[in-house]
């Protein structure tokens, strides 16, 4: 594939920001009529003051310590990051966290821990979140680590320190599989990078654990296979209403209803859409169509924007949407030393 340039680690980090602090505005919305999405996008160019007006959520919270982390230690550190989990939640406990999630990250925070895996475990009668917040902070893990067994390991135990059902941590290793895909340029045949998404896939949720939870669940063995599969069926049609999108693939909380979605919504917008303004390229398409879905707006826009971010570089980034964000500038930097750490390890 192409070179993974400094512009596609720009454009992931920075993506996944933007995604998080525009979509905030319509989290949990039902029915979104794209003219609102355009009119809240729109609204930003004229925006010249540049401070920061909208804040990132968790899902940028915590993609921060993943990188810190990860920049700090030079390596995946299991304790390391928990601590930083812990840390960011008691400074900013108002940042819009799941509301399972903050059982884990209140036990994070105790001396006393010796297994930092341990509270994940716990949740939900012991089952494990299937929530989309080991994924939404995933995108880290494909930029620190060029080894696409590396890429794998350390998103699921990223993960797995909040999310210990597979529906939760394997979204997770899909949604790094998709940026570490889409560094190297394989969006330019979207078959092949569905294809090679697929093929991953296969191998990961090949799992006695992944078959449990997903018979637990009423899912079929290999849900994210299947989903995927859906994106293909989807891809094929001459026409995608953001009904069926939402009805074929989801738009909730759940990893497996919002980490294909995600995918989908980048593969969808590599091209001109009716609907959306002609001046957008491919990146803005991205984030507007994530936003006029409804439902998990931050975070489905969140991951979409790293994948999208990847491909398209950092020069598809408006700057008035840079500008308007909380933590777009800081995001730059990180991925400047996220790619000196990716070509080290
Ligand atoms: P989480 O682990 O608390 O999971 C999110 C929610 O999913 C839980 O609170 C439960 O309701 C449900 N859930 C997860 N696993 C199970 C299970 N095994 N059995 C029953 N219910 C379960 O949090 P997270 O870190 O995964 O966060 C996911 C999302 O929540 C993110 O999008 C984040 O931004 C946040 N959030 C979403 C909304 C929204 O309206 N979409 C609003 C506020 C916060
Ligand atoms: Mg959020
Ligand atoms: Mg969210």
């Amino acid at each position: 594939g192409a070179p993974a340039s400094l512009a596609r680690f720009r454009g992931a980090l920075v993506g996944a920001v933007l995604g998080d602090c525009l979509g905030g505005e319509f989290e949990g919305a039902e029915e979104l009529p794209m003219e609102r999405v355009l009119q809240h996008l729109n609204g930003l160019d004229q925006d010249t003051r540049g401070d920061g007006i909208l804040q990132y959520s968790d899902d940028t919270a915590m993609t921060r310590c993943v990188v810190q982390s990860l920049l700090a230690r030079g390596e995946f550190d299991e304790q390391d990051m928990a601590h930083r989990f812990a840390e960011e939640y008691r400074q900013a406990p108002g940042r819009g966290y799941g509301a399972g999630v903050i059982q884990v990250l209140k036990k994070l925070a105790s001396p006393r821990l010796s297994d930092v895996f341990q509270p994940a475990r716990a949740q939900f009668g012991g089952r494990g979140s299937f929530g989309n917040g080991g994924a939404m902070r995933a995108a880290p893990f494909a930029l620190a680590f060029s080894n696409i067994e590396d890429v794998k390991r350390y998103s699921k135990l990223g993960a797995m320190l909040t999310h210990s059902c597979s529906l939760g941590y394997n979204g997770a290793v899909l949604q790094a599989l998709a940026v570490h895909f889409s560094l190297h340029g394989a969006l330019a045949v979207p078959q092949v990078f569905l294809n090679r998404l697929i093929s991953e896939m296969e191998g990961v949720e090949n799992e006695d654990r992944a078959r449990s939870d997903a018979r637990a669940l009423n899912e079929p063995d290999f849900p994210f296979c299947a989903r995927l599969h859906r994106v293909k069926d989807l891809m094929e049609r001459s026409s995608v209403s953001i009904e069926e999108v939402i009805s074929e693939l989801g738009n909730g909380i759940a990893a497996l209803h919002s980490v294909p979605t995600a995918i989908f919504c980048v593969l969808h917008c590599l091209e001109p859409r009716a609907g959306l303004p002609e001046r957008y390229g491919g990146l803005e398409r991205t984030v507007a169509y994530c936003l006029a879905l409804g439902g998990d707006t931050d975070t489905i826009a969140c991951m979409a924007g790293a994948i999208a971010g990847a491909h398209y570089g950092s020069d598809a980034i408006p700057q008035c949407w840079q500008r308007c964000c909380e933590g777009a500038e800081e995001a730059e930097a990180w991925a400047e030393h996220l790619h000196q750490l990716y070509h080290q390890l």
